[in-house]
C-alpha cells in the first residue's frame, strides 16, 4: 500500500485587488515549503486564485466573467504547475470555471507529480442565494454565479491513492463523502472559503463555526474510512473575515495536522493509506452491512415531507 506525505496549503487573504499572479506566487512559496518538508501532494483551498468574490453582488456579466478562468492551465497559472512538475508533487486546488460553451462551475482539479491534469470537480451544493439579500450582513451569492456541478461526485487511482474532491459546503452534506465511499475513496480533498460569521444569525461566533467544520470532515472520514483533508482560505478580505481551521484527517476521524492561523500556512501529514483497510473491511464494510432497501428517501426525495 501508499504511503504519502499530503501538505494543506492554507491561503490567507486574497483581496479583491490581488492579481491571480501575485497569488500563484504565494501558492508556489507553499509548494516550495511543502518539497522541504518532502510532501508528495499539495491541498490548495476553493477559490484559491481570486478573492471570494460571490459575497459581492454584480450584474454585468464582463464583471463577473472578470473572476472566471476559460482554461486550465493558463497564463496565469502555469508557473504553479511547472514548479509542481519541476518538484515532483502532486497539487490540488478551486478556481472559477467558465466553459467553452458558457457554463459556470465552482471548480476543482487534481494532477499526478508530472502536474498532468488527472481529474475535475465541479461543486455540487451550492450554498447561499441568488439575488441581492436585503436581510443578509454581508452576501452569500454562489447560487448567482455558479451552477450545479454536473460531473458527480468521482474518484480517481492518481499516485497509487484512490482519490476524490469535494469543495466547501459539500462537506456539510454526508452524501458528499457516502458517494465517495461507494467508490473505495482513500483521500477526499476539499478546500473552502467559509465566513467566520454568519449572515443570519450574528450570534454564532467563530468557535460554533469551526466545531462543524471539524465535525463534517472528522464525520465524514470515519464513517467511509477515509482520510480527509480540509484547507482554508482563511483571513480578512476586504473587511470579511474568513475562517481557518484547515485540518488533516485520518480513517479513523482523528485529526492529524491543524493549522493555527488565518494565513498562508503548510499543516502537513504522513499518510499511510493501508489504514483506510481496516474500516472498510470491518464497521464500515458497505457490503456486509448497509441496508438499501431502507434508503430510498435518500435519493427520491430532496425535502421533509411530513407524514405524522
Ligand atoms: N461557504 C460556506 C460553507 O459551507 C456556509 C457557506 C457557511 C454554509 C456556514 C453554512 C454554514 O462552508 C462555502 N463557500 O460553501
Amino acid at each position: 500500500m501508499t504511503v504519502m506525505k499530503i501538505a494543506g496549503a492554507q491561503l490567507g487573504a486574497i483581496q479583491r485587488a490581488d492579481s491571480r499572479e501575485s497569488v500563484v506566487k504565494r501558492m508556489i512559496a507553499l509548494l516550495d515549503e511543502a518539497a522541504s518538508k518532502g510532501a508528495d501532494m499539495v491541498v490548495y483551498p476553493e477559490l484559491a486564485l481570486t478573492t471570494f468574490f460571490p459575497r459581492w453582488y454584480m450584474e454585468d456579466q464582463a464583471e463577473i466573467d472578470f473572476w472566471f478562468e476559460t482554461e486550465m492551465p493558463n497564463a496565469a497559472t502555469q508557473p504553479l504547475f511547472d514548479r509542481a512538475r519541476a518538484l515532483n508533487i502532486a497539487i490540488t486546488f478551486g478556481y472559477a470555471e467558465k466553459t467553452p460553451d458558457g457554463h459556470y462551475y465552482n471548480t476543482s482539479v487534481v494532477t499526478d507529480r508530472q502536474a498532468n491534469i488527472v481529474g475535475k470537480y465541479r461543486k455540487v451544493h451550492l450554498p447561499g442565494h441568488s439575488d441581492y439579500d436585503t436581510e443578509r450582513a454581508f452576501q452569500h451569492l454562489e447560487k448567482r454565479y455558479f451552477e450545479p456541478g454536473d460531473l458527480g461526485f468521482n474518484v480517481w487511482r492518481n499516485e497509487g491513492v484512490v482519490m476524490g474532491m469535494a469543495i466547501c459546503n459539500d462537506r456539510r452534506w454526508p452524501e458528499t463523502f457516502r458517494v465517495l465511499g461507494l467508490q473505495g475513496v482513500e483521500l477526499v480533498t476539499i478546500g473552502y472559503n467559509t465566513p467566520a460569521v454568519n449572515s443570519q444569525m450574528n450570534t454564532e461566533g467563530l468557535e460554533k463555526r469551526l466545531f462543524h467544520s471539524d465535525l463534517s470532515l472528522q464525520a465524514g472520514a470515519y464513517q467511509n474510512a477515509t482520510y480527509v483533508a480540509g484547507i482554508a482560505k482563511a483571513g480578512m478580505e476586504d473587511g470579511h473575515p474568513l475562517m481557518g481551521g484547515s485540518i488533516i484527517v485520518d480513517p479513523d476521524g482523528f485529526v492529524l495536522s491543524r493549522a493555527v492561523t488565518e494565513a498562508d500556512e503548510l499543516i502537513i501529514a504522513e499518510c499511510d493509506f493501508a489504514k483506510c483497510a481496516f474500516g472498510k473491511s470491518t464497521i464500515f464494510d458497505f457490503e456486509r452491512h448497509r441496508r438499501i432497501e431502507h434508503y430510498g428517501r435518500i435519493t427520491s426525495q430532496v425535502g421533509v415531507i411530513l407524514e405524522v
